[in-house]
């Protein structure tokens, strides 16, 4: 439960800065206008059986159109900086050439109705939604995609790079090369090892490719990438070898190409034949120097044997485990291990079945506890020396949380998708009253 001692930001470092996140697919809707393409995620939807409620992105939040109100909800939580990613296919419709317009204007007016209510705009290029033409041709698995996806970066770069106070390249590429082509339970769906750890490459090959030309371009814009991290436990010491290769499959399988140049090679060899194949001076392109690493945590990994379960264990509607002290853990050992740039946990957050009250209002006790839990591990790592620069929040509002369609509410914010209507949980007030401590 949350503590009795109140969080104020005086508990943290100076400057530190209190944000909310959100990516594209999730809440914008609109998915015919704008001269926007079809995206993965689009097609994916189409298939029986991919999303448990079977429902779409179609119109999701809305907030395509809800743009100025949404502005202001953001606004009225009072916090820093808003987390938000650019669709590639509001940008170029098929994945390559002309830019398209209305896309690029579109997140301009985003930008700029964030600066001027003194809100840091924080972008994401690459938050999941490839266009579909470019999977058409093999998506990641395709090595061109990652040359495209330069280009994509430049062409954003040009429009907004002045204007924002980041720009972080790949959103998660755990999810969108192991998740979505070997376990298959994201876009587009493919149940392919050599497939995804072919994704996986290009992905970071992609990274490093629009990290040099967003250099070029501009010298000294604030360039990253977001990872999806999470410590395992091992049960038992039997189970020690099981969590190395959790750890290096989910974690160093990522970290050591973008931080030391290198494939980790345990992993390698239990990869074996599955191995990508790589050319001379890839690893190069992918160690491109960061000025901050974002990570992404909502649990942590616990390895055992007959599949137990760790004892008196919380769970949130995920069914995932709470367990703050995984991401201090991670943080320590991240410094520990890797020489790193600043540090901003980019999400965190917890799904859990809220309702609307007769009062008009969502008490959610148990993500006050979540954040409330995770703020005061960052702090824990903060004070045993990590450089962590700020905080997102997963998610503004309830939103399209993929193959879960609508069934799971990560919001800060209640949306009743029949009306569209926003109501600040109990937990959004709670992040307000921090903000503005
Ligand atoms: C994030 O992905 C996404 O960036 C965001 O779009 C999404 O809405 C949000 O999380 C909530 O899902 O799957 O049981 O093995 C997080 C994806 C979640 C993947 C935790 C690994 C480990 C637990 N990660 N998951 S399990």
């Amino acid at each position: 439960a949350q503590r009795a001692d109140i969080l104020t930001r005086a508990d943290f470092p100076a400057h530190f800065i209190f944000g909310v996140a959100t990516s594209a697919y999730q809440i914008e809707g609109a998915v015919h206008e704008g001269g926007r393409g079809e995206s993965i995620w689009d097609t994916f939807c189409r298939e029986p059986g991919r999303i448990k409620d079977h429902t779409s992105g179609e119109v999701a939040c809305d907030h395509y159109h809800c743009l100025e109100s949404d502005l202001d909800l953001i606004k009225s939580l009072g916090v820093d900086a808003y987390r938000f990613s650019v669709a590639w296919p509001r940008i170029q419709p098929s994945g390559t050439g002309e830019a398209n317009e209305a896309g690029l204007a579109f997140y301009e007016r985003l930008v700029d109705g964030l600066t001027q209510r003194g809100i840091e705009p924080h972008l994401t290029l690459y938050h999941w939604d490839l266009p579909q033409a470019l999977q058409d041709v093999g998506g990641w698995t395709n090595r061109q995609t990652a040359f495209h996806f330069a280009e994509y970066a430049r062409i954003v770069t040009e429009r907004l790079g002045n204007k924002v106070r980041s720009i972080a390249t790949l959103n998660e590429p755990w999810c969108s090369s192991i998740l979505s082509y070997q376990i298959g339970e994201h876009a587009p769906g493919w149940h392919n090892t050599g497939a995804a750890l072919s994704a996986a490459h290009h992905l970071m090959l992609g990274h490093g490719l629009a990290m040099r030309e967003m250099r070029r371009l501009n010298p000294s814009a604030t360039l990253g990438i977001v990872l999806n991290l999470g410590p395992a436990y091992p049960a038992t010491p039997a189970d020690e070898p099981a969590a190395r290769i959790a750890d290096g499959t989910f974690n160093r399988w990522f970290l050591d190409p973008i931080f030391r140049g290198e494939y980790p090679q345990d992993i390698w060899a239990h990869y074996g034949a599955y191995a990508p194949e790589t050319e001379p001076g890839d690893l190069e392109i992918i160690r491109a120097p960061l000025d901050f690493l974002g990570v992404n945590y909502y649990t942590r990994s616990y390895v055992a044997k007959g599949g137990d379960k760790p004892s008196g264990a919380e769970y949130t509607d995920m069914g995932w485990e709470v367990y703050p002290d995984g991401l201090r853990d991670l943080l320590v050992r991240l410094e520990s291990d890797y020489t790193l740039p600043p540090i901003y946990i980019t999400e965190n957050g917890a799904a859990y079945p809220d309702v609307l009250g007769q009062d008009e209002a969502v008490h959610d006790a148990e993500r006050v506890a979540y954040f409330d839990g995770h703020l005061r591990a960052v702090l824990a790592a903060s004070r045993a020396g990590v450089d962590v620069r700020g905080y997102f929040a997963w998610s503004l509002m309830d939103n399209f949380e993929w193959a879960f369609g609508y069934t799971k509410r990560f919001g800060l914010v209640y949306v009743d998708y029949a009306t569209q209507q926003r109501v600040l949980k109990d937990s959004a007030k709670w992040y307000q009253a921090l903000a503005t401590s």
